[in-house]
């Protein structure tokens, strides 16, 4: 069981001015943020972090979308932070998201799906050092 996952609210939630309530529920489910920055992927970084999706045929419409606008990249630490991570934040559809979850109140559609969650330990630990250094994460 982990205790850090890695989160990104997307450039849909950005743009729609939901940092704020999506931090706060985020906060309210328990999550310690560890480390956290405003940034914006180029075409080539988020084409990088979704490397693994290179194969499927949203991969271009995704890392345009995720190149589209500002997004807000975090750790959060928890006890089994990345499954209570991917509970609070509901199914990649939001369609298909539970309500309360944070897709389900704030995404559009699968494809702008307003947050991002790690699926794995192991993929929490490589997108968290994709953004952060050791020296900001406390
Ligand atoms: P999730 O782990 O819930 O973010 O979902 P996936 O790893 O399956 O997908 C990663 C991202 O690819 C999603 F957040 C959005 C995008 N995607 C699509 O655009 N269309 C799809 O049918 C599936 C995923």
């Amino acid at each position: 069981m982990s205790n850090r996952t890695f989160t990104m609210i997307k450039p849909d939630a950005f743009s729609k001015g939901h940092s704020g309530d999506i931090l706060s529920m985020i906060e309210r489910a328990g999550f310690r943020i560890v480390a956290m920055k405003k940034t914006l992927l180029s075409e080539q970084k988020a084409g990088e972090f979704y490397a693994v999706h290179r194969e499927r045929p949203f991969y271009g419409e995704l890392v345009e979308f995720m190149s589209s606008g500002p997004i807000v990249a975090a750790i959060l630490e928890k006890d089994n932070a990345v499954a209570d991570f991917r509970k609070l934040i509901g199914a990649t559809d939001p369609a298909k998201a539970d309500d309360g979850t944070i897709r389900k109140l704030y995404a559009e559609n699968v494809g702008k799906n307003a947050v991002h969650g790690s699926d794995s330990d192991e993929n929490a630990a490589i997108e968290g050092a994709f953004f952060f250094s050791g020296t900001e994460q406390w």
